[in-house]
């Protein structure tokens, strides 16, 4: 049993679609905690008109029962409001009016490529799949992962650690699911409220420089049981799994697991994560600098993920590119956009590591309905001796 998450749609076309497979029957799912990241994803410091043109919410129309999953695929619906203003420009069928094409591709954006690729002299249709809007559908589906990690015991948060020159202190204790109470309260979703300020600043004054703005943010789950995704075969590697998904989100350039590159610079004796044992915690470490991760597997510390995202490709001032219909140097396409998205990556980060970690939880434990799944865990989490 795999977990399954589709989207479609465009930027500006009628909507998005999420299509999330593999949840067992059972499952209770809120509307209002679906709603409430879709909310989440909107936020930040740093965003653009559209945002105050969409009012996310996700409709289910398939999957679900009066608050219950029924065992098949589960149908989001995110109707984009903007459509209403570019309903000839994005019509599915035909429409009188001619629509003049977008030649002119900007640098670090899907466009030019996509045109070779897809055989288009009109960058818009590859433009409006490569946007961040996308991520909305994926955000839907990731709250249907989150809810039923939450019914095995998993906690997903997510914090803005640096947002281009500004870091975030590292912290010397490590984060609690308690230590994310108010990090929708800061504008940059930061746990540190001077570096908050600081990355406010910043974005305020390289916006006005007519620049975009990337950063880092990390992703924890906590409450993994030991033993997702196995040494066997590289495909199965948990680790390689939940790169993977956080390098597809738009704009993604790293990650890491843990320490991560940071492991590179220090000797055995600081990399890893000792191992005790005593009868009342059993087996326990006292450091994660594996990020809940050894040998492709969970290890039952939080997993931790980092992750780099470069600035918007969409500049205010654009930089310089070629018209793919005369071939003369032009200026990229200049469009309204976001100057900086990173608080709003770290939600679609966690919607993207519940989907992965869920997927692992369907693979391993199987089980049709919610119930079924419960108990296989807690035989397992039993049968190794782990506790929370
Ligand atoms: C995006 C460009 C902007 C962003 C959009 C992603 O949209 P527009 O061109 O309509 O102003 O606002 O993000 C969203 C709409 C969203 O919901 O996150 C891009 O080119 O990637």
């Amino acid at each position: 049993m795999a977990l399954r998450l589709i989207t479609a749609g465009e930027s500006h076309g009628p909507g998005l679609t999420c299509i999330v497979e593999g949840l067992p029957a059972g499952l209770e799912l809120e509307q209002e905690a679906i709603n409430r990241d879709m909310a989440r994803r909107q936020l930040g410091f740093g965003r653009g008109g559209r945002m105050k043109i969409e009012r996310d919410r996700a409709d289910v129309t398939a999957g679900v029962r009066h608050g219950r999953t029924m065992g098949g695929p589960v149908a989001l619906q995110i109707p984009n409001r903007d459509f209403a203003n570019w309903e000839e420009r994005m019509n599915p069928w035909p429409v009188e009016r001619e629509i003049p094409e977008v030649h002119l591709p900007r640098p670090g954006h899907a466009d030019l490529v996509g045109t070779w690729k897809y055989r288009t002299g009109d960058v818009r249709n590859i433009l409006e799949r490569a946007s961040a809007r996308e991520t909305a559908a994926r955000v839907a589906g990731g709250a249907l992962a989150k809810a039923f990690l939450k019914a095995v015991g998993v906690e997903i948060r997510s914090h803005v650690t640096q947002i281009t020159s500004v870091r975030a202190p590292t912290r010397d204790a490590a984060l609690t699911v308690a230590d994310f109470e108010g990090v929708d309260d800061s504008p940059v979703r930061c746990l540190d409220d001077e570096a908050s300020r600081a990355m406010v600043r910043e974005i305020t004054v390289l916006r006005k420089n007519n620049e975009s703005l990337g950063g880092t943010f990390e992703v924890i789950a906590f409450g993994v049981v030991p033993g997702l995704g196995s040494h066997i075969s590289w495909e199965e590697r948990l680790d390689g799994r939940i790169a993977m998904a956080m390098m597809s989100i738009q704009a993604m350039k790293g990650v890491g697991i843990g320490d991560g590159f940071g492991v590179a610079g220090v000797p055995g004796s600081q990399a890893h994560d000792e191992i005790f044992y005593d009868d009342a915690r059993g087996y326990y470490r006292e450091t994660n600098h594996a990020g809940g991760l050894e040998g492709g597997m969970t290890t039952g510390e939080p997993v931790v993920v980092k992750v780099a995202m470069k600035p918007i490709p969409t500049l205010t001032k654009p930089l310089r590119s070629v018209d793919i219909d005369t071939k003369e140097p032009a200026q990229a396409l200049r469009e309204r956009t976001d100057s900086c998205t990173v608080p709003a990556a770290g939600v679609v980060g966690e919607a993207m590591l519940a989907h992965v970690l869920a997927d692992a939880y369907r693979s391993k434990f199987g089980g049709d309905h919610i119930d079924d799944v419960r108990e296989a865990v807690r035989a397992y989490e039993e049968r190794i001796g782990w506790r929370r």
